[in-house]
């Protein structure tokens, strides 16, 4: 049987449907248009041509560097925790007069969570929520799944009870670039024996995955949620590029804020 039933789509997020993606119940939540296409539209050619004029303009794939690539250079780490609130406001710039997405989807999350949402803070330090991730004609995501305590021995991150990537689409595609995601978990114990194999939980060959996967081809503005422990993945973009604002949600139990970064 197709895997389909396990995409649910909802015209808003509510405390159900995100307790429903932690328990797996659903693999995958799409809110069409969380953001106004029209604003999408706008707010992705201003990206663009931020980074086209930009120094070192053609290898920008994303405007910081995610967590996953500073947790062992100190210098790299430093830079990152430094641009955590500088790059809220630049959204926020760009955006205006409409508020930035980013801005809804925090909101979205902490009316929505029994303990409410905030930043994702460590040491006492802010981490940057919602990079801009550009996906050039040629480039994909092969299989993974984002686990943050594999990649990250700290006492929150293994707190964690469960982690969902979630993505604002600007900009999509004219051809490939969906998200597929299977119905499919590689535990913990699983992947300690495979882990020399695909560091960083990237790069499962798909002949150890299901056949059938949820296939999902967003609009722009669309908001789409999934459940990083799945293994999913990003189809070679074949036509036009692809902008996006990405970032994970970690859960600590419902009482306690949802804690965001990227
Ligand atoms: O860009 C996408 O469609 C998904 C990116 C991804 O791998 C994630 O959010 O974990
Ligand atoms: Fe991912």
């Amino acid at each position: 049987m197709s895997p389909d039933h396990k995409l649910v789509t909802v015209d808003v997020l509510d405390e159900q449907v995100l307790r429903d993606l932690f328990e797996l119940k659903c693999v995958a939540v799409r809110v069409p248009e969380f953001y106004d296409a029209t604003y999408s539209k706008s707010l992705a050619d201003l990206l663009y041509q931020e980074i086209d004029s930009s120094a070192g303009a053609g290898i920008y794939e994303s405007n910081i560097d995610s967590f996953w690539n500073v947790t062992k250079d100190a210098e790299r780490r430093e830079r990152y925790f430094n641009v955590a609130l500088p790059l809220q406001r630049r959204l926020r710039r760009l955006s205006a007069p409409h508020p930035s997405p980013v801005d809804l989807l925090r909101v979205a999350l902490d009316e929505n969570w029994p303990g409410g949402a905030t930043l994702m803070s460590m040491g006492g330090r802010k981490m940057p929520f919602g990079i801009t991730r550009l996906w050039r004609t040629g480039s994909e995501g092969l299989p993974h799944q984002d686990v943050l305590h594999r990649e990250f021995d700290d006492p929150m991150a293994h707190a964690m009870v469960g982690q969902l990537g979630v993505n604002i689409y600007l900009d999509t595609a004219d051809e490939g670039g969906e998200l597929e995601t299977w119905d499919h978990t590689i535990s913990d114990e699983e992947y300690a024996g495979m882990a020399d194999r695909y560091p960083g939980s990237y790069g499962y060959p798909r002949d150890i995955l299901p056949d059938e996967a949820v296939l999902i081809a967003p609009q722009p503005g669309d908001l789409v949620l999934i459940n990083t422990a799945c293994v999913h993945a990003i189809r070679k973009i074949t036509t036009g590029r692809r902008i996006t604002v990405s970032g994970f949600v970690g859960n600590l139990g419902p009482d306690l804020p949802l804690r965001c970064w990227s």
